[in-house]
C-alpha cells in the first residue's frame, strides 16, 4: 500500500476517515517511513503491542535464559535451559541436539548473529501474544515453556518436575522442583542434583525421591513451544486449533 493507494484501500473496507486521519493511520503503519506499507508492516500494525502483564512474563523468561545476566542469550545458555531430547527429529537422529538448539535459536535471533537480545526475544513473543486472547493462557504457556514454577488455578505450572519425597521422620510428600532446568541425563547424577536443589528450596530430611508428573486434567490444553512455533506471524502457518482459546473459561483478560 502506498500513500496514493491508501485512501482506495480504506474505501474498499468502508472505513470512513478524513484526509488527516488517513494520513495519520498510514504513518502509523509505515514504520520505516518509506512511503509504502509492506505486508509485514500492515500485520504488525494491526497486531498491536503486548500489555505490561505479558511483557513482565517475557522478561521473567528472558531472565531464566540469560544465566549470566549479560543481556544476551548465547547458544550455550540456551542449551542449558531448553531440552531438545524430546524433539522427534533428535530422537529419530535426523538432527543432532546441537542442530536442534541452533534451529530453535533462529526463531528468536532476527539478525542471525548467534545470540538473542531481550528486544529480539520480546519481538518474537509480540507475535505469539497477538494470537492469544487470554492473559491466563499466556502465563501458563510461559510458565510451562520456561519451567517457571507456581501460578494459581488455571495458570498453575504443569511442566516442572514433581517428585515424591520420602522422609525418614515425616510422611511422604509430593514436591515441585522449582528449578528443574539443565538437570544431568545420567539417572544417578540427576537424582543427586534434584536432592541438592530440593534442599536449596528448603526440603530437608530426604530419605529417597521418586519422579512424578502431574496427571493431565481432561480437556485442558497445555501450551508448549510445539504450539508456540505455529503462532500467527508472517511466514508461519497458523494453528487453527489455537482459535479454541476463545472458548475456554478464563479468570481475567487484560489485553
Ligand atoms: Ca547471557
Ligand atoms: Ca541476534
Amino acid at each position: 500500500m502506498t500513500k496514493r493507494s491508501g485512501p482506495t484501500f480504506f474505501n474498499c473496507f468502508n472505513l470512513r476517515f478524513n484526509a488527516a486521519e488517513k494520513l495519520s493511520l498510514f504513518s502509523t503503519f509505515d514504520r520505516d517511513g518509506s512511503g509504502t506499507v509492506s505486508y509485514d508492516e500492515f500485520i504488525r500494525g494491526v497486531r498491536g503491542e503486548m500489555n505490561d502483564f505479558r511483557l513482565e512474563w517475557v522478561n521473567k523468561a528472558f531472565s531464566v535464559l540469560d544465566k549470566d545476566g549479560s543481556g544476551v542469550v548465547t547458544t550455550a545458555e540456551m542449551s542449558q535451559t531448553y531440552d531438545v531430547s524430546a524433539n522427534p527429529a533428535v530422537q529419530s537422529g535426523k538432527v543432532t541436539p546441537q542442530q536442534a538448539i541452533a534451529q530453535f535459536m533462529k526463531h528468536f535471533d532476527q539478525n542471525s548473529d548467534g545470540q538473542i537480545t531481550r528486544e529480539e526475544f520480546t519481538e518474537n513473543y509480540e507475535w505469539v501474544s497477538a494470537s492469544i486472547d487470554s492473559d491466563d493462557y499466556f502465563e501458563l504457556m510461559m510458565r510451562n515453556a520456561w519451567h517457571i514454577a507456581g501460578g494459581e488455578g488455571w495458570s498453575a505450572n504443569t511442566s516442572n518436575l514433581r517428585v515424591l519425597v520420602k522422609h525418614t521422620r515425616s510422611p511422604d510428600e509430593v514436591v515441585c522442583v522449582l528449578n528443574d532446568l539443565g538437570l544431568p541425563r545420567d539417572p544417578a547424577l540427576r537424582t543427586m542434583e534434584v536432592v541438592k536443589r530440593l534442599k536449596s528450596q528448603g526440603v530437608m530430611d530426604i530419605a529417597k525421591i521418586e519422579p512424578l508428573r502431574l496427571r493431565r486434567e481432561s480437556g485442558k490444553r497445555e501450551p508448549s513451544h510445539t504450539w508456540f512455533f505455529n503462532a500467527i506471524r508472517p511466514g508461519f502457518a497458523a494453528d487453527p486449533s489455537s482459535r479454541s482459546c476463545a472458548n475456554r473459561s478464563r479468570r481475567s483478560v487484560h489485553r
